[in-house]
């Protein structure tokens, strides 16, 4: 399978975040990718494809905001990465407020996501990677891999979170409609919900987004996630969200993922978009599902079973050491 990544994915490296009340070393690290790379081998760098896709799925304003907001942080006289404290919540305006801080605050949903001076290069490449992969599947292959870092599940159209600033699958599914494809699914089978994919296409019914993951009632993003969450509008039962108990095993995950495949189906897609995150590992250090290495295989067998031209992209997944060993058990099975 051919796999895709850039360099530059790896010059964002924020160094604390925000965890149960304290500061905490990054879990989002660079180190993350090189483990995946040790274990994957040879991968082709992404060709250059411009922002255009990436403005297919996210405003204006957030992206000029994403590269800005390292240089406004500076001026402001601040030492380090550019962190929000204060969020304008429902019912609040957005106003035209030009203070960093403020527009921090409107541009992100969490405090765990710095935009460092790199943060908008490393996600441009993670959605080129993932265009790549995107052109790959569109091209004829039957699957191919987009080996994201940052990770994009999480980021909305004018908003970042949950460590993600662009969203690279959503970047990729949009590809796959502008060159054609009629209607693109979105498997995301990440531990977490991908808040961001369900709002960037939650009215619209061309786009399928279905997510196994951890329920939000106990783990982030809280706010998105719900099984009666189905999208609204043209997107109405276009949306579907299975969540799970901690301790999810493998024959509970594979029930849920073959329900999401099961709508899925019946949707019949052209392509496929998988979100990938190897976080829920038994041995994840920020998650509480107890996949083994070998189900990452099975799981992809079922993916690979309905045979949909797929995408791969790769969201979560914080075990550095067993990382590379997990996503090369889930490509196997394709
Ligand atoms: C990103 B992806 C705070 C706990 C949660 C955000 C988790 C983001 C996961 N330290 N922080 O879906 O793997
Ligand atoms: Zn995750």
């Amino acid at each position: 399978m051919r796999i895709f990544h850039d360099d530059r994915q790896r010059l964002h490296a924020p160094s604390l975040e925000l965890h149960n009340g304290g500061f905490t070393a990054y879990a989002e690290t660079p180190a993350r990718a090189e483990a995946m790379l040790a274990v994957l081998g040879a991968t082709e760098t992404p060709a250059d494809r411009g922002d255009a896709a990436i403005r297919a799925v996210h405003d204006a304003d957030y992206l000029a905001f994403l590269q800005a907001a390292p240089g406004l942080w500076r001026e402001a006289g601040r030492p380090g990465e550019a962190i929000p404290y204060a969020f304008p919540v429902i019912g609040r305006r957005t106003l035209g407020l030009t203070r960093i801080d403020a527009l921090m605050g409107r541009y992100a949903f969490d405090a765990t996501t710095p935009i460092t001076a790199h943060a908008y290069i490393s996600s441009y490449w993670s959605a080129q990677s993932a265009l790549a992969a995107a052109d790959t599947v569109i091209g004829g292959e039957r699957a191919a891999f987009a080996l994201c870092r940052p990770p994009g599940h999480h980021a909305g159209a004018d908003y970042c979170g949950g460590y993600c600033h662009i969203n690279a699958a959503a970047v990729a599914a949009q590809a796959m409609r502008d060159a054609g494809r009629g209607r693109v699914a979105m498997l995301d089978i990440d531990y977490h919900h991908g808040n961001g994919t369900q709002d960037i296409f939650w009215a619209r019914g061309d786009v399928f987004y279905a997510s196994v993951h951890a329920d939000p009632a106990t783990d982030f993003p809280f706010f998105w996630g719900h099984a009666d969450e189905v999208g609204d509008d043209e997107g109405r039962g276009a949306t579907l969200n299975v969540p799970l108990p901690h301790g999810t095993k493998l024959d509970e995950f594979r029930r849920a993922q073959a329900t999401a495949l099961e709508a899925i189906a019946r949707f019949a897609p052209d392509a496929l978009v998988v979100s990938f995150g190897a976080d829920t590992w038994a041995g994840d250090p920020i998650s509480h599902f107890a996949l083994e290495t070998p189900d990452y295989a099975v799981l992809a067998r079922d993916i690979a079973a309905c045979g949909w031209p797929t995408a791969v992209v790769m969201e979560g997944g914080y075990a550095v050491d067993e990382l590379g060993h997990n996503v090369a058990s889930f490509l196997g099975g394709f």
